[in-house]
């Protein structure tokens, strides 16, 4: 997941740019699948245990199950050709309008306050407020102010000043968490297992870093370990296709362990370089999510005792403070050591990363900036912190 030197010029560049039209990149027919289930609205309303699930919900959902053929469908709509520049730009785009409706809601309240006057306590607390409104928490809020006032306290100042002293502080937290996956070449395979609630985009993302890595010329082989929902070993298999990967699946109640297991065995045989683990976000309740997650990493670890060699857990940008508990929930249930945000495309909440980079201080290894399958990139901590307080990079 390294950039070379040229292409983040290109990023920051483009970042940049104004008014770059977003072009959508196809989606495989399955996602559509997902958009007859309520999973968006679902998590974000959902209480802050999201991996419970009340007894009234069904076992398996209803939603159709893909026809057989999206697999073609997706070879139509989205041909493995090289992508156009203007494809390219889309994803910085989304990302820049997505982020924008996190900047609008920081920057407005904090111009708001500046007209002419000297930085005193009460725009020092209204500052504060405005910074905890936008999702960077009590923690980071009480910090950056804090560090303004000492510098800056009696003194002139402007709103792009303080946007500008924000902004260094937030890249300074970010910093350190602004880490790419490592790939353990001597692994045969590297297992990588992905967590995360329902909906949170682990199927996507699993899709994005396997393209991600057969682009880097590794093999790649997924494993469809979400044997709960009807329809998500089927959008696995699509994805799997579609980034020219082998797909390990068994149907709808399969035993999610068992399937890592044997995905595991062929990835050995196979010396994959990659074997990356979906699973499922919920089960009937969160004892048995937390079963069959701990379940898996044992039983994978009776053919290789460091699997997984990577745990990440996937979390949804516009749940905004969800985020932490979902973080504290997982952390009991598996070894998580990084987080991917996804949605930060269409999320107003993005200065959520900054409040969990602060708190549980786990690598971000990557952005979800898109439902496209290279809407997958790496976190930068200076260009997210610049961003998010409308500053160019
Ligand atoms: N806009 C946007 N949508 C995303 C992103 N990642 C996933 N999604 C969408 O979120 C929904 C749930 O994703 P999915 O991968 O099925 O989540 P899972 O239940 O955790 O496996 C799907 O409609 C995805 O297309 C992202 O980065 N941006
Ligand atoms: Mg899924």
């Amino acid at each position: 997941m390294s950039e070379t030197e040229p292409e983040k010029k290109g990023w920051f560049a483009r970042f940049r740019s104004r008014g770059t039209p977003a072009v959508e990149t196809p989606k495989p027919a399955e996602p559509e699948v997902e958009k007859t289930e309520p999973v968006e609205p679902a998590v974000a309303a959902e209480p802050e245990t999201q991996v419970a699930l009340s007894p009234s919900e069904p076992v398996v959902r209803t939603a159709p199950q893909p026809e057989t053929a999206p697999v073609e469908a997706v070879a139509e709509k989205e041909p493995e050709v090289e992508k156009p520049e203007v494809e390219k730009k889309g994803w910085l785009s989304r990302l820049r309008d997505g982020l924008a409706k996190s900047t609008k809601r920081v920057t407005e309240s904090i111009t708001g306050l500046f007209t002419k006057k000297k930085l005193d306590q009460e725009t020092l607390n209204e500052l504060e407020d405005a910074l905890i409104q936008a999702d960077l928490g009590v923690t980071v809020a009480a910090r950056l102010v804090e560090k303004l006032g000492k510098e800056r306290f009696g003194k002139e100042v402007t709103d792009e000043e303080v946007r500008g002293a924000f902004a260094d502080d937030i890249a300074e937290i970010l910093q350190p968490v602004a880490v790419p996956l490592a790939i353990d070449a001597a692994r045969k395979p590297h297992v990588v297992l992905v967590v995360g609630v329902n909906g949170s985009g682990k199927t996507t993302t699993i899709a994005k870093l396997a393209n991600l890595y057969r682009g880097e010329g590794r093999s790649v082989m997924l494993a469809a370990g979400d044997t709960f929902r009807a329809a998500a070993v089927e959008q696995l298999k699509v994805w799997g296709d579609r980034a020219g990967v082998p797909v390990v699946s068994k149907g709808t109640g399969a035993d999610a362990a068992g399937l890592a297991y044997e995905a595991l065995e062929r990835a050995r045989a196979e010396k994959t370089d990659v074997l990356l683990i979906d699973t499922a976000g919920r089960l009937h309740n969160k004892t048995n999510l937390m079963e069959e997650l701990a379940k898996i990493v044992r039983v994978i670890r009776k053919l290789d005792p460091d699997a997984p060699h990577s745990c990440l857990l996937v979390l949804d940008a516009t749940t905004g403070q969800n985020a932490h508990a979902q973080v504290e929930t997982f952390k009991t249930m598996s070894p998580i050591d990084a987080l991917v945000l996804t949605k930060l495309d269409g999320s107003a909440k993005g200065g959520v990363l900054v409040a969990l980079a602060e708190k549980f201080k786990l690598p971000v290894v990557a952005i979800g900036v898109g439902e496209g399958i290279d809407d997958l990139r790496p976190f930068e901590a200076r260009a997210f912190a610049r961003g998010l307080m409308g500053l160019p990079a």
